[in-house]
């Protein structure tokens, strides 16, 4: 039976939830940025809008090279992330897309599969009608832009979304496959980088149609049966994974009342770290890492103070989690007025323990 599926991604994403609050950004280059906690410019860029691109600024920078190739704009904006604010849009952006999918599965902060077949009966006319729809639901509700791929597998519909960025809707028809993929590089296969890239350079084949003329034997031989067979079917445009139910709590956290308000940081450390604990259980339980830490204070007149941080990597230690929160206990403490009547911690972007990494982990 034929498949209609979405693959929608965000534009810029960080960047345009801060153009959102301060629309005068959109004019200018922007950058968000990780700063490190050894100060100055030290730190990369999460990412920029596509004004600071052109320049040559792009995710994984240090901040340092981005202020060099910014050097003459001025207007040049370089802003700290704040997790928390785009989590709250993700959260909103999930819902609209969930709400228009017959099966949602949550892949990242910023992007979502939905399986759409019954909804636009297997017709991509309707199906694109639908696309369009999303798109100018979520610009109405959060003045955000995204892209979508529309197609019969999420493999093609992933390649898509990316096709014509920023505000792009590519749709591509169970018989242009072929078509579509043919004229593209080698590259946008997810799974096939670099290293691959480079060993079928080494065999000669530079592109899809290339590397069409290998059969499946070959393949298998050079990259094992697992890997081989999918790159074999993906250069085809051939992937019948599934779009499978999947909806991602962006964080967890604990919070708890004090047993009286206070603010010495011994007493606050004690109850951070039986948080942290709980927060860890939960954590490993659900088979996860976290890369982002931050505490919160509900102080005695209820306002509201936070502090958080992003790690280097990936992490599900508790050692490295009380580390992190003993730092932002001493962060958040400085010039601390207010008693502390609430004490919370929480940990976000959270990514998926797996087995070792293949390429076809991508789906
Ligand atoms: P796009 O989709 O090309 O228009 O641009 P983005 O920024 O949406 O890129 P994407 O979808 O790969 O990543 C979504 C968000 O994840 C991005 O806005 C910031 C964050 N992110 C991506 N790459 C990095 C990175 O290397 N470091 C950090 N800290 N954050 C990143
Ligand atoms: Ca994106
Ligand atoms: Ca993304």
């Amino acid at each position: 039976m034929g498949r209609v599926v979405f693959h929608i991604d965000f534009d810029y994403f960080y960047a345009q939830c801060e153009e959102v609050r301060k629309p005068d950004l959109k004019t200018k280059p922007v950058c968000v940025c990780v700063f490190s906690d050894r100060g100055g410019d030290s730190g990369a860029i999460a990412t920029a809008n596509y004004t600071a691109r052109k320049y040559g600024v792009k995710s994984g920078i240090p901040i340092s090279f981005a202020k060099k190739r910014l050097e003459n704009r001025a207007d040049a904006e370089f802003l700290p992330v704040d997790f928390e604010y785009y989590s709250k849009m993700t959260e909103k952006a999930m819902k609209i897309m969930k709400e228009n999918a017959d099966i949602f599965e949550y892949v990242g902060r910023d992007e979502a599969y939905l399986d759409v077949t019954k909804r636009s009966e297997e017709n991509f006319k309707k199906a694109s009608h639908l696309a369009q729809q999303i798109k100018n639901l979520i610009r109405a509700k959060l003045k955000l832009s995204c892209s979508i791929g529309v197609s019969p597998n999420k493999l093609i519909s992933k390649i898509a979304s990316d096709y014509q960025k920023p505000d792009g809707l590519t749709i591509v028809e169970p018989n242009r496959i072929e078509q579509f993929l043919e004229q593209l590089n080698i590259r946008v296969i997810p799974g096939i980088g670099k290293k691959t890239e480079q060993r079928f350079k080494e065999m000669n084949l530079e592109t899809i149609q290339d590397l069409k003329k290998i059969d499946v034997f070959t393949l298998n031989n050079e990259f094992g049966r697992k890997s081989g067979t999918y790159i074999f079917n993906a250069i085809r445009g051939i992937n019948d994974e599934p779009v499978k139910e999947k909806e991602e709590s962006i964080q967890y956290s604990k919070i708890i009342t004090l047993k009286k308000d206070s603010k010495n940081y011994e007493f606050l450390l004690e109850n951070l770290y039986e948080l942290c604990k709980q927060v860890i259980n939960v954590v490993k339980k659900n088979n996860k890492m976290f890369k982002s830490v931050g505490i919160y204070f509900v102080q005695s007149d209820l306002t509201n103070k936070s502090k958080s941080k992003m790690l280097k990597n990936s992490t599900n230690s508790i050692e490295e989690l009380e580390r992190n929160v003993e730092q932002l206990l001493q962060d958040g403490l400085e010039n601390q007025t207010r008693l502390i009547r609430r004490l919370g911690i929480r940990v976000a972007d959270l990514t998926e323990i797996k087995g070792q990494s293949d390429i076809t982990n991508y789906f």
